[in-house]
């Protein structure tokens, strides 16, 4: 079913082309954690000091969105203003593309939606904070995010800080079991849970150099096993906010979210806005912080997978 992509169909910038022709390490950023997982300004602050430590770190960036219908492979300040304050900005994971892209409109894309669009440009890193998983009482809901079916089809290697307890981090990893993605704990033998770096489960595998990433890279992808891979960073010991606190901030902004009847794809960014009112920035200032980490592992990555 895979057909030639239309030459128009993925803007690409001429840095970002430049850099895949000539084998430079290319690490991808996902946009709705600007426009849906932050507040204005600190989400296109965010968005523009990782660039540059993606930069420093010697890859080139490559942010992606959907603006004005155009999937674009690397973005302009402006258009990273846009989608960090336009009110206009569509969530879109991979169900959405066609219709944003149909309509002309502006998307912010998900983990699954950035993996897509990224593989299509020939990226295979992709930087981002946490990502989507099965929900609690998904057994009623179905509420199970499509990054873990698109982790499960596409060749991208996916730099993380874990998965929140927001959602049900037990049977996330068992999905992602089920669905053959290999999950490496970096330099943890637990896996991490976002704010924290414990979670109370174990890492299914743990690596400790961005070379063992790249390994695994290529090992998977050479043996023709489709589908992702999640490396999960924990957050540094003196950014993290201890599970035991921000359990309690979380089980509270799920006890908000159920009485106002939020659910689907305003799940998680309500309960992101919510946990940052309740902790008064921290959560945020925390969420920058894994950000950060990630992008100087990501970048790593890349450069160790650019070189093999
Ligand atoms: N978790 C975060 N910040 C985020 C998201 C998740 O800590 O911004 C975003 C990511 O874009 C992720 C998406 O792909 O939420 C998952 O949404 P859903 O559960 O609706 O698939
Ligand atoms: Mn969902």
């Amino acid at each position: 079913m895979t057909r030639p992509l239309p030459a128009d169909m993925l803007r690409v910038t001429d840095e970002v082309a430049a850099a895949l022709a000539d084998g430079t390490p290319v690490v991808a950023l996902e946009s709705t954690i600007i426009s849906h997982g932050m507040p204005y300004p600190q989400n296109v602050a965010m968005a523009v000091e990782v660039e540059g430590i993606i930069r420093e770190h010697g890859a080139v960036p490559a942010t992606i969105a959907v603006l004005d219908g155009c999937p674009k492979i690397g973005l302009s300040p402006d258009d990273l203003e846009l989608l960090a304050s336009h009110g206009d900005v569509a969530k879109v994971s991979v169900r959405d593309l066609p219709f944003v892209v149909a309509r002309g409109a502006h998307g912010a894309t998900t983990v699954a939606a950035t993996m897509r669009l990224a593989a299509l440009a020939g990226i295979r890193t992709f930087v981002t904070g946490g990502l989507g998983g099965v929900h609690r009482g998904a057994q009623q809901t179905f509420d199970v995010s499509a990054d873990l079916t698109e982790l499960g089809t596409t060749d991208v290697a996916v730099i993380c800080a874990g998965v929140k307890s927001i959602l049900d981090i037990g049977l996330t990893l068992e999905t992602l079991e089920t669905l053959g993605v290999p999950v490496l704990a970096f330099g943890s033998d637990e896996f991490p849970s976002f704010y924290s770096r414990s979670s109370g489960h174990a890492a299914p595998m743990r690596v400790d150099t961005a070379a063992e990433v790249a390994g695994v890279m290529r090992a998977k992808w050479d043996l023709g096993i489709d589908g992702g891979i999640v490396i999960a960073n924990p957050i540094p010991a003196e950014d993290e906010i201890p599970a035991d606190e921000i359990g309690v901030i979380i089980d509270q902004a799920l006890a908000d979210m159920d009485s106002l009847g939020i659910h689907g794809k305003d799940a998680t960014p309500y309960l992101l806005g919510r946990i940052v009112e309740i902790t008064g920035g921290a959560s945020l200032t925390a969420n920058i912080a894994l950000v950060r980490h990630n992008a100087r592992l990501g970048a790593a990555v890349a450069r160790e997978y650019a070189a093999l």
